[in-house]
């Protein structure tokens, strides 16, 4: 007999929600998304959900809301890839941030843990889903040691890291509980064509199309000098079912152990489309973050050996399919829609 397999994904909106259910339905999975508010929602790029994809109504901010939508879809796996994922906006609300990215996990693992029955004498048991958290590279913050692994000490550098580190304390104190089968990806930067514009390498992409269609003459960057362990997301959501389909769970890190500058970004990117970065780029004062996370760059000895996983799409064929993506959108797209797509990376 050929058991059911069901996820249930926050932040199916999102890229890498968009990836991972696209994955899971084929494999056979029935997936469940969950949005906020009311009817069938759009993609953050705009693209409608896939017409597979069983949306149900929820919110990390609501606890009934979480407990309902796990009864709803009755999960074997929940992956938690909702937050607020943009670094700086978590300056300007910082609460919000905690409440979101950092007690949202708490939320979701009381709604399994209440759904499923377990407390401090029923530990574990069938019927129990797997829990993934979408954990990030932005705990290790001010790095004290590089290439950074799952034993690099934490030390976030903004409140987005912050509450991220929340989240992951609380999915290792959920599983010594309970016997949960819950787990942290670490996750290191990870980019795609429908990557949010207002990330740097999307905003460079968008950014190097529209100087090559002669749609704008410059592109205004913050600091040009942070280092970045950049890989493909499509990547990085095949690691987040292999994490869930271990014997034991673990938290893992993924990345590409490659680290380059955001100014290494710039110039292969221009370079890319045939033009030179120098006659484009300047630095805006006003997009340098109050506190920075200058250099990152993945361990992924665990990953290889646990796993069996590593990425397969290198910087330079990312960088080159997202400029050559963004070509192609702002060529075919109509005025109204590149200019839209160009205001949210701001340089419209
Ligand atoms: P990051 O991604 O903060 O690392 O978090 P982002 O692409 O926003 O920044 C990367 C680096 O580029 C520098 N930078 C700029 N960044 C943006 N967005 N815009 C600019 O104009 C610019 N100029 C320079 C930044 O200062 C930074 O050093 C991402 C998010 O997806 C998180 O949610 C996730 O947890 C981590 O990756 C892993």
């Amino acid at each position: 007999m050929i058991l059911s397999r069901r996820a249930l994904i926050t932040g199916i909106t999102g890229q890498d929600g968009t990836y991972l259910a696209r994955q899971l339905l084929e494999s056979g999975y029935e997936v469940f998304g969950m949005v906020r508010g009311q009817g069938r929602p759009y993609a953050r790029d705009g693209s409608p959900l896939h017409p597979d994809i069983r949306v149900v109504s929820g919110d990390l901010l609501d606890q009934t809301s979480l407990i309902a939508a796990v009864e709803q879809a009755s999960p074997t796996e929940v992956y938690n890839l909702g937050a607020l994922s943009y670094v700086p906006v978590s300056w300007k609300q910082p609460a919000v941030a905690a409440e979101v990215t950092g007690k949202g996990v708490l939320r979701m693992l009381e709604a399994i843990r209440n759904v499923a029955g377990l407390n401090a004498s029923r530990t574990t048991g069938s019927g129990v889903p797997r829990f993934y958290q979408a954990s990030t590279s932005e705990m290790f913050g001010k790095v004290r040691e590089t290439p950074q692994s799952e034993s690099t000490p934490f030390h976030p550098r903004s409140p987005y890291g912050v509450a991220k580190a929340f989240g992951h304390y609380m999915v290792q104190n959920y599983r010594e509980s309970y016997g949960m089968f819950a787990v942290s990806g670490i996750l290191f930067n990870h980019e795609s064509p429908i990557r949010g514009p207002e990330f740097v390498t999307r905003k460079v992409s968008l950014g190097v199309a529209a100087v090559k269609l002669g749609l704008v003459d410059k592109l205004r960057l913050g600091n040009l000098d942070a280092e970045r362990d950049w890989g493909f997301a499509g990547d990085y959501v095949r690691g987040m079912r292999m994490m869930l389909a271990q014997d034991e769970p673990e938290d893992i890190v993924l990345g590409t152990g490659v680290t380059h500058s955001v100014r290494d970004l710039v110039e292969f990117a221009f370079a890319h489309a045939g033009l030179d970065w120098r006659d484009h780029v300047e630095v805006d004062p006003r997009l340098l973050r109050p506190a920075e996370v200058e250099l990152l760059c993945a361990d992924l000895s665990r990953a290889r050996e646990k796993l069996g996983w590593k990425p397969e799409v290198s910087f330079e064929e990312l960088i080159a399919m997202m400029v050559d993506n963004d070509l192609r959108l702002l060529t075919e797209s109509e005025n109204a829609a590149g200019e839209a797509v160009l205001e949210q990376a701001g340089l419209w």
